[in-house]
């Protein structure tokens, strides 16, 4: 849907919460070529402190429905999703989702189904578009590592968000890692073991077999107590790639150093998410698919991985995933 150069694209955004309000304030005046054009919450006083002038609702299907809105960005609860989605495909409007693509995988092929192609789908798999992921990976690509062997990663945040369940930290949490390392690699998961440490369930190990031999292994602690923590190291045959600790600055004072960790997501991925709403914007302006986006089909095979993922911790443990078609 090419919008011409002179205007700028309505974004509407669905949830007025930590991230879409995030969001609300990235296309109200740091994403160039779009306005943020109507902000929806069930709370409209909620929506009313990042609306800026915008247009307010209280229900999700009226914005879509609102021809001040060209583009849908939702962030409202996952189980929300599909609806929400299916309602921008009836009306061709491009739509980013917030990851998970939909709360289940029958959900999500709805959705493939319906975009049929199109490409007015993205999910929001925002570490594409982070400069640490995106060096590993053009490593990787450079032949500068070699055949990649492990993928070792760590995601822990400081608490567990109040909303959280028990199967969401790998829905939720881990489905960064199950997207992130699958584009870094290039690679498809084969099969999986999965187990839970300690008995609160919020510490999650997984070890992810893949197509071209790498093993990629995820930590996720959803209460790790110091700080929102992600790392990555990828190791080859010719050498090893990692992220450097994510600290802006390093204090050395009263002979120590010290490094500060962000309190959560935002704080360390705060570039990515302004990156990819530019890049989403400009696609849907220039009518045309970028390939650094994550599609519906991306986020039908992250919501599948997780789905059995979720399905070995709660039964045996380990065995194949199914995740082709
Ligand atoms: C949260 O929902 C997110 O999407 C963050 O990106 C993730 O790091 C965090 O663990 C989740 O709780």
């Amino acid at each position: 849907m090419p919008i011409s150069s002179g205007n700028t694209l309505g974004v509407g955004v669905i949830g007025a919460g930590v991230m879409g309000g995030y969001h609300a304030r990235l296309f109200a005046g740091r994403i160039g070529g779009a306005r943020l054009a109507a902000v929806s919450d069930p709370d409209r006083a909620r929506a009313e402190t990042v609306a800026a002038g915008a247009r307010v609702h209280s229900d999700g299907m009226a914005l879509i429905r609102d021809d001040a809105v060209a583009a849908v960005l939702v962030a409202a609860p996952d189980a929300a999703h599909h609806g929400l989605v299916m309602e921008a495909l009836r009306l061709g409007k491009p739509v980013l989702c917030e990851k998970p693509l939909a709360a289940t995988v029958a959900e999500c092929r709805e959705i493939v189904a319906a975009d049929a192609g199109r490409g007015l789908v993205c999910t929001g798999f925002m570490r594409r578009f982070d400069e640490t992921y995106r060096e590993m990976k053009a490593a990787l690509d450079a032949g500068r590592v070699g055949a990649p062997m492990v993928l070792h990663c760590v995601h822990r945040n400081q608490i567990a968000p109040g909303w959280f369940t028990g199967p969401m930290i790998v829905t939720n949490a881990m489905v960064h890692e199950i997207d992130i390392c699958r584009w870094l690699l290039g690679a498809e998961y084969t099969a999986a073991r999965i187990r839970a440490v300690g008995d609160r369930g919020d510490l999650i190990l997984a070890e992810l077999e893949t197509d071209i031999g790498a093993v990629v292994r995820i930590e996720v602690f959803m209460n790790a107590a110091y700080g929102y923590h992600v790392h990555a190291e990828l190791v080859g045959r010719a050498g090893a790639v990692a992220m450097a600790e994510p600290a802006p600055v390093r204090l050395r004072a009263a002979g120590a150093a010290q490094a500060a960790y962000p309190a959560d997501w935002i704080g360390r991925f705060a570039d990515s998410y302004r990156a990819q709403d530019q890049a989403w914007v400009a696609a849907c302006r220039a009518g045309r698919a970028d390939p650094d986006l994550a599609t519906a089909q991306d986020g039908l095979v992250a919501t599948r991985c997780c789905a059995q993922l979720v399905g070995l911790l709660e039964g045996a443990g380990s065995g194949a995933l199914a995740l082709g078609g």
